[in-house]
């Protein structure tokens, strides 16, 4: 590989600028939200499934991908497409330049206060792994403890149970109300001086609930105990600002957030960040190596080993363009209103139970019908061409909290409708039908 010098840093810093110079914004900020005019911008929505309109409502699993990010992937295919940080002929530049353009997309989205502490991950599983390795297994000795809470995602569970078996450490988890709302009294109650970190899921996959992340860091700060927070639900339905939150990790999964899978971002503290271990090992995150020694690169290509998922996180760049050039407050206000809309109309259908009732909620909401199974809600939904989630989310520990063995979910983005909520309504009913 081609050594990193100060003059290749500046020039990719000058093509980052163009690049977030030429960045495509393609709705205007107009106050009213024209949903309409919205889905027309994301091809998959139009088509028709079992012979019926596709009614998408399973955004927390995938959202949808506009054309604008559709388009920046096949450019990079048809015309950039080459390796990046490697190469000094043109396309290498050109695929480096639109590369850390998109890094440079994402320090502004979240408020970072340098690119350096936005590291590339495949998604929030991934980057979650990255934190247990870089930070846990340096930082964290028998007897430590980690705190996490009782609605976290399996991805923010299971690897700190790897790590608590492997070091002798200890995880304790914060409770939660029959609403799904996390007991911070109790929190406060469970850091100590053998607390080294806190794990905290920013919005409940399963629930729909928002965690008072702020709050949560700012006590596990008064202790000394940096936080982590798994955003993978919460940068799709919030303003995200780092700074403002204060956490000391931000991870985020790019498919959740309308681009490719296979894109995300660990944010870091930089302070952390330099004092972690490298993640994997191999080409890239390297300065020198010898066979008696190996020392590594700054941040971010510490924690990037290999060739990177190019193509997703180009397209994570332009999906924040595309969020960027629309009226966020608006797409936000629209999805909170179907989130309302929806949870009434459920509650008027008798058996129906909403799963996760918190004050605070995002577009999701996750249900039981009855005795019936929900996957054969999910069944039989799907026959009306609607999509909706049905199982235990890879959040089994709230399921066993609510004492089900799984629930149904829908999850509502900006694109979806009053009508399709409607729907979903409608084939409830004949599911009650269907099983009487
Ligand atoms: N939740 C859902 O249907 P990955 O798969 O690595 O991109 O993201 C994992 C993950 C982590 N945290 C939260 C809060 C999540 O919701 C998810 C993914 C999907 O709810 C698939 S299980």
């Amino acid at each position: 590989m081609a050594a990193v010098t100060e003059q290749t840093l500046v020039d990719v810093e000058n093509i980052v600028e163009a690049a977030l110079v030429d960045a495509p914004v393609n709705i205007s900020s107009v106050g009213v939200w024209d949903v309409e005019r919205v889905r027309r911008d994301f091809p998959v929505l139009s088509q028709t499934v079992n012979g019926k309109p596709l009614v998408y409502l399973d955004s927390a699993a995938s959202a949808q991908v506009p054309q604008v990010v559709i388009d920046r992937g096949s450019k990079y295919l048809g015309e950039e497409h080459s390796n990046v940080h490697r190469g000094v002929h043109y396309l290498s530049q050109r695929a480096t330049s639109a590369y850390e353009g998109s890094r440079e997309r994402v320090r502004r989205f979240i408020n970072a206060r340098e690119a350096a502490e936005c590291v590339f991950v495949r998604g929030c599983t991934e980057g979650i792994n990255l934190v247990m390795h870089g930070y846990g297994r340096k930082f964290i000795v028998e007897g430590d403890e980690i705190i996490i809470s009782a609605m976290e995602h399996h991805s923010n569970i299971v690897p700190w149970q790897m790590l608590c078996e492997e070091k002798g450490a200890r995880l304790r988890v914060i409770p939660m109300n029959d609403q799904g709302e996390l007991q911070l009294d109790e929190f406060e109650k469970l850091l100590n001086e053998r607390t080294k970190l806190v794990g905290v899921i920013h919005i409940s996959n399963a629930l729909g609930t928002i965690n008072p992340v702020k709050e949560i860091v700012a006590t596990a700060h008064k202790h000394g105990v940096p936080v982590l927070v798994d955003g993978a639900q919460g940068a799709p339905h919030l303003n995200i600002d780092v700074q403002d939150l204060d956490c000391d990790f931000y991870i985020l999964s790019g498919h959740k957030l309308f681009a490719p899978t296979g894109s995300g971002v660990v944010y870091g503290k930089r302070e952390l960040l330099d004092r972690m271990n490298p993640f994997i090992g191999g080409g890239s995150m390297i300065r020198s190596v010898t066979f008696e020694k190996t020392t590594y690169a700054g941040l971010p290509d510490k924690f990037e080993a290999g060739t990177p998922a190019i193509a997703s996180q180009i397209g994570l760049g332009a999906a924040i363009d595309y969020l960027n050039g629309m009226d966020r407050a608006a797409a936000l206000r629209h999805e909170q209103e179907l989130l309302e809309y929806a949870t009434a109309r459920l509650n008027e259908i008798e058996g129906v139970t909403i799963i996760g009732t918190a004050g605070e909620k995002a577009s999701v909401i996750s249900f039981t019908v009855q005795d019936i199974h929900p996957h054969d809600i999910g069944t039989i939904l799907d026959a009306e061409g609607i999509a909706i989630r049905a199982g235990h989310h890879c959040a089994q520990p709230v399921m066993q909290r609510f004492q089900i063995p799984a629930t149904a979910r829908a999850s509502f983005a900006f694109y979806n409708t009053r009508e399709e909520a409607d729907k979903l309504v409608s084939a409830i009913r004949r599911v009650i039908e269907v099983f009487k």
